[in-house]
């Protein structure tokens, strides 16, 4: 089973499930959803947490093999029926919470869980609007028009040991990181970088991925579209074959 290390090399794609807005038929139409099987990740959280997260992941265990990566919005989203788990170090933020207040909480819960654990640097920008995760984590996003703070935070948080960089704009936000945020941190750093928030078309999806992202992550999109899915494998699967 992967478990969600990326390469320099990869051009992934994973959808986000956010238990709170699936219920069991919308899992079941996602699923079995054109295209859906050739999706590379399939990540499950979100900023709050009204739905089970244990009834979610079994939910989507019935429906497809594809590895399930905990994308947690706060200490209390951990679970062993997952594959893996993104530990988000907020490295945009000054809030010690997000970088390591939530850590402390969990890692006693991940060893007894044994999930493996990917050290993710977080990075969030203003992109359109107030986003879930800048209210739920009291902080300032970086500006979209400043490549160079983005490229610094960026090698800040490769120097401190972060194992890959997500670059987010919040789901649902009005724009997905800018294309010269995303080609000037990937030329910049030796990890992995994952980029998401406010795709909702292929165009913008290739773009991201020709500008270096080795994962797009989307949620929202396909969640009021689940044929989305199918377009979007299929851009991956181009991009591939023509590089
Ligand atoms: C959010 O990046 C993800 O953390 C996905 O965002 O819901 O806007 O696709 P969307």
């Amino acid at each position: 089973m992967h478990t969600g290390n990326l390469t320099l090399d990869d051009r992934k794609l994973a959808i986000l499930v956010d238990p709170d807005k699936v219920d069991e038929q919308r899992i079941y139409q996602l699923f079995s959803a054109p295209g859906i099987e050739e999706v590379n990740y399939i990540l499950v959280g979100g900023s709050l947490l009204f739905n089970n997260l244990e009834h979610t992941l079994e939910l989507i265990r019935k429906q497809t093999k594809l590895p399930l990566i905990l994308f947690p919005g706060s200490a209390f989203q951990i679970s062993s029926n997952a594959d893996a788990i993104m530990l988000l170090n907020l490295i945009s933020g000054r809030n010690p919470d997000f970088l390591i207040g939530h850590h402390v909480i969990a890692a006693p819960m991940l060893r007894k869980c044994n999930l493996p654990v990917l050290s993710t640097g977080y990075m969030l920008f203003d992109c359109g609007k107030p986003t879930s995760v800048q209210y739920m984590s009291n902080t300032s996003p970086l500006p979209d028009h400043k490549p160079d703070l983005a490229v610094a935070t960026a090698l800040a948080g490769e120097m401190i040991g972060m194992r890959q960089l997500y670059l987010e704009a919040g789901s649902g936000a009005e724009h997905p990181v800018p294309e010269n945020i995303i080609e000037q941190v990937t030329d910049a750093v030796q990890i992995p970088v994952i980029v998401g928030g406010g795709v909702r078309t292929t165009q913008q999806a290739r773009t991201i991925w020709k500008a270096g992202a080795n994962m797009l992550v989307v949620g929202n999109g396909i969640e009021h579209n689940p044929d989305f899915i199918a377009d979007l494998v299929k851009t991956r699967d181009e991009l591939s074959l023509s590089s």
